[in-house]
């Protein structure tokens, strides 16, 4: 176990040697939830060819005041369906989260075998998931819901022993604050907000976001960083990402964050030594967007070899549902984390507390993944093997197994090559779908 005894420094170098608690690299999976009001309208063109961040239904606000190929989409849509003179701030009574039932989304995101929750305490639009004293009357409370839902996410999310965290966006679009000065809105309104969420509900992430605007300096994110390392009642426990201010992706805070397998900085994450975590919708889009069909949806089979693979490159992944103005998250969403569930059922050991395979890459072929637990190395097989694994860099193997599978693996070491026969599978032996996974003990 690791002391955080020092005390940080406000300064990037200080800051970055805090380790990134243990825990975080261990749960490997997690649900990102973006939910605000932008799920009363709800749309994006998914189908349209604008690139992978116009399709992000959240940015709806923004996308129908701007000018872009995009932006006309949106505004044509919303001045037909709304008309031009309703306005964003006219979708606030309509996000009412009638069917809203936090320990139902709890017990879901358990059964999808996720070890961690991120949700949307507050997105570029300002409006907060939760009573801000900072953000009158542009809150959960004040306005729609008339509920706590940061408050109440995190209890059923904790009372079912999953990891909680915030989004929280540093940058908001149509604050006039934000714009008449920055250095108030930091002060009086952008930090004070990320101490209460973090004294108020205690979590144990902080996702920030909306950095690119401004340098970390601007922001006084080494500042605020240093207080919640130091002085904050989550400062042990407490894991944050990298977008902490325009220069900080892939370099300075916590882990590094990628989306849609987009790394900002071109660092080629998944070499890195620093934790890191993928995150995505299952469609185009974060926030919900009723515009899409299935083809637009990753199947399971899809979700499951792609939590593999960042899991065997040294990944987190953080995937995202998009709920309804009414609260529910839609089914499809949900079929696809049952069937991920199902699979970590039998599967799970191969992924959680799991670390990268060093020589992975001399041995990465087609549809073959690794993951590593102590002696212990897990073979991944994406496609069911029809001929012989081979594996190379193997010292000692005293038995093969397939988890979920009772019978015997027959395999043939020599000198430090190991070769795996799969056994013929029937229906009834046939331990998971979408993916197959042989232990080396
Ligand atoms: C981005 C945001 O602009 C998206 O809307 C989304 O929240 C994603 C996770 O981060 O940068």
């Amino acid at each position: 176990q690791i002391a955080f005894s020092q005390r940080y420094k406000d300064n990037w170098e200080s800051i970055d040697s805090r380790p990134i608690p243990q825990w975080f690299e261990d749960v490997k999976f997690g649900i990102f939830i973006h939910w605000g009001l932008y799920a009363v309208p709800a749309w994006a063109p998914a189908n349209a060819d604008i690139g992978v961040y116009a399709k992000y239904s959240e940015w709806y606000w923004s996308r129908i005041n701007d000018n872009s190929k995009a932006g006309k989409l949106f505004r044509e849509y919303h001045n037909k369906m709304y008309g031009e003179d309703f306005k964003y701030q006219d979708f606030a009574p309509m996000f009412k989260a009638q069917h809203w039932d936090p320990e139902q989304w709890a017990e879901l995101f358990k059964r999808a075998g996720a070890k961690y929750v991120v949700l949307t305490s507050k997105h570029h639009e300002g409006y907060t998931l939760w009573p801000s004293e900072q953000s009158w009357n542009w809150n959960s409370v004040d306005v729609g819901p008339h509920r706590d839902i940061c408050g109440d996410l995190t209890t059923a999310v904790k009372d079912a022993g999953l990891h909680m965290g915030f989004y929280y966006s540093l940058y908001e679009w149509y604050n006039p604050l934000y714009h008449n000065n920055i250095e108030k809105y930091v002060d009086d309104h952008m930090i004070p907000q990320m101490k209460d969420l973090v004294t108020s509900y205690e979590p144990d992430i902080l996702w920030t976001d909306g950095e690119w605007d401004h340098p970390s300096e601007k922001w006084k994110s080494t500042e605020f960083l240093a207080w919640l390392y130091n002085d904050s009642p989550v400062k042990n426990s407490i894991c944050i990402n990298d977008r902490w201010g325009k220069e900080t992706r892939s370099k300075h805070g916590g882990y590094y964050t990628t989306e849609y397998d987009l790394v900002h900085e071109q660092e080629g994450v998944g070499e890195v030594k620093r934790a890191w975590e993928e995150c995505r919708g299952i469609g185009t889009s974060f926030g919900y967007n009723q515009m899409e069909t299935p083809d637009n949806y990753m199947t399971s089979e899809a979700l499951i070899h792609l939590l593999i693979n960042k899991v065997a490159s040294g990944g987190n992944l953080l995937l995202d549902v998009g709920p309804t103005a009414d609260g529910r998250i839609p089914a499809i969403q949900q079929q696809r984390l049952y069937d991920i569930g199902e699979w970590l059922q039998i599967n799970g050991e191969a992924i959680y507390e799991t670390r990268k395979w060093e020589d992975a890459k001399e041995n990465k072929t087609d549809n073959v993944y690794f993951t590593r637990k102590g002696k212990d190395l897990y073979v991944h097989c994406t496609k069911y093997p029809d001929s012989p694994v081979e594996i190379s860099g193997i010292k000692k193997a005293s038995n093969v197994t397939l988890l979920g599978y009772s019978g015997k693996i027959n395999y043939k070491k020599s000198g430090k090559k190991i070769k795996i026969t799969a056994p013929h599978l029937s229906p009834n032996t046939n331990p998971s779908e979408y993916a197959w996974v042989f232990k080396i003990e």
